[in-house]
C-alpha cells in the first residue's frame, strides 16, 4: 500500500497531465490516517463532477473517497443513475455495471482479485442508487449477501429514480408525489437495512451524509469488516434537491430534519458479534500504535 505504483518516470513527469502530477505529489494514497479532513488540502480523488450544483451526492462521494482505508487497492463498482455521472472523474479504479447488476459484478470481481493477487488486500465497494439497489438489482443485492460475499454495498438513497426524471422507487416514502409518480407512492418505504441484517450483512448503517466525520467512520468500519468477515451495507440519505426544489443549504437542512430521533434517517447501526470483535481488536491495535509513537517521541526529546 503505497504511492509507488502511481509514480511517474522522472523523464516523463513534465509531459504528464497536471492532474496526474498532482495525484502523485499530493494524493493521500498510502496514508493510514487519511480522512475527510484532507479534503481541500490534498489532491482529492474527485475534483469535478457533472451532478446538479449542490447535489448532496457530490459531497457524499468526496467523503467516501477521502475515507477509504486502501484507495489505491480499491475497486468501486457503479451502476446507472446520477452516481454514474461521477465515476469518470474519479482517480480510483472503477467499473460501470449494467443497471442493477452491480452486486453480481462485484462478487465476481472480488473473487477474481483474490485469485489474481493472493496475499494482497484488495477492497471492492459498490456504490449505486436506490433504484439500482432495491428495485431492479434487488435479486443481485440479496444473493450477494446470502452468499456472504466480502464487499461493501453503499446505496445513495434519494428515494426515487432521479436520473430518469423522478419515478417511484421502493425506497420512496409512502405518499410522496414525484414528477413522474403523480399519484403518490401507495406503499411503505422498503426496510432494506432490516432486510440486509436478516440476509447476513455484518455491518448495517442507515444515516444521512450531513456529518462528514460520521460518514468517515461508517465507511472505514464497513470496508474493514467486509474485508475480514463478510458483506456490509450502508444506506445513505442523499436527497435529490432538484426533485424537492431546494438549494444545497436547504438540502443540508433536509438531511438534518430527516435524522432527528424519530425521523426515517435517524442513525441506526447494526454490528454482528464477529464484527464487534474485529472492531475491538482494531481499536486495541490503534491504541498500541499511538502509545508506541508517544514513547518514541518521549525518547527522542
Ligand atoms: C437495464 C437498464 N434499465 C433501465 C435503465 C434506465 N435508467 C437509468 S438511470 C435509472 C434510475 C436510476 O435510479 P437510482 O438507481 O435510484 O439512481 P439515481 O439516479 O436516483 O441516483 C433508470 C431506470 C437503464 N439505463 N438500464
Ligand atoms: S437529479 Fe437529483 S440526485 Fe441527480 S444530480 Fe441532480 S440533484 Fe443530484
Ligand atoms: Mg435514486
Amino acid at each position: 500500500m503505497s504511492k509507488e505504483r502511481i509514480q511517474i518516470a522522472p523523464e516523463f513527469f513534465d509531459i504528464m497531465p497536471i492532474e496526474y502530477q498532482d495525484l502523485v505529489s499530493k494524493a493521500t494514497y498510502g496514508q493510514e490516517n487519511r480522512g475527510w479532513k484532507d479534503i481541500g488540502t490534498s489532491k482529492e480523488l474527485i475534483e469535478e463532477h457533472s451532478l446538479c450544483a449542490g447535489c448532496p451526492e457530490s459531497m457524499a462521494f468526496r467523503y467516501i473517497l477521502a475515507s477509504l482505508p486502501n484507495p489505491e487497492d480499491t475497486v468501486m463498482v457503479g451502476s446507472t443513475g446520477c452516481t454514474s455521472l461521477v465515476f469518470p472523474h474519479v482517480a480510483l479504479h472503477n467499473i460501470h455495471s449494467l443497471f442493477g447488476n452491480q452486486n453480481a459484478v462485484a462478487s465476481g470481481l472480488k473473487r477474481a482479485l483474490s485469485v489474481r493477487f493472493p496475499g494482497r488486500i484488495k477492497d471492492v465497494v459498490v456504490l449505486a442508487g436506490d433504484g439500482a439497489t432495491v428495485d431492479i438489482g434487488l435479486d443481485m443485492t440479496l444473493q450477494a449477501w446470502f452468499r456472504q460475499e466480502k464487499f461493501t454495498t453503499i446505496c445513495f438513497d434519494n428515494e426515487l429514480y432521479a436520473n430518469t426524471g423522478g419515478q417511484e422507487s421502493g425506497l420512496m416514502q409512502k405518499g410522496f408525489v414525484a414528477k413522474m409518480a403523480p399519484m403518490g407512492k401507495s406503499f411503505d418505504k422498503v426496510r432494506l437495512p432490516e432486510i440486509a441484517r436478516e440476509s447476513g450483512c455484518h455491518y448495517v448503517v442507515n444515516c444521512t451524509v450531513s456529518k462528514p466525520s460520521l460518514v468517515e467512520k461508517v465507511i472505514r468500519n464497513a470496508v474493514l469488516i467486509a474485508r475480514e468477515i463478510g458483506p456490509t451495507y450502508l444506506q445513505l440519505y442523499t436527497p435529490c434537491i432538484l426533485e424537492i426544489g431546494k438549494d444545497s443549504m436547504e438540502g443540508l437542512q433536509e438531511m438534518r430534519d430527516s435524522e432527528k430521533p424519530t425521523a426515517r434517517f435517524a442513525f441506526k447501526e447494526y454490528v454482528s458479534e464477529p464484527a464487534k470483535q474485529l472492531l475491538a481488536e482494531l481499536a486495541a491495535k490503534n491504541k498500541d500504535k499511538k502509545e508506541a509513537a508517544k514513547h518514541l517521541v518521549a525518547q527522542e526529546a
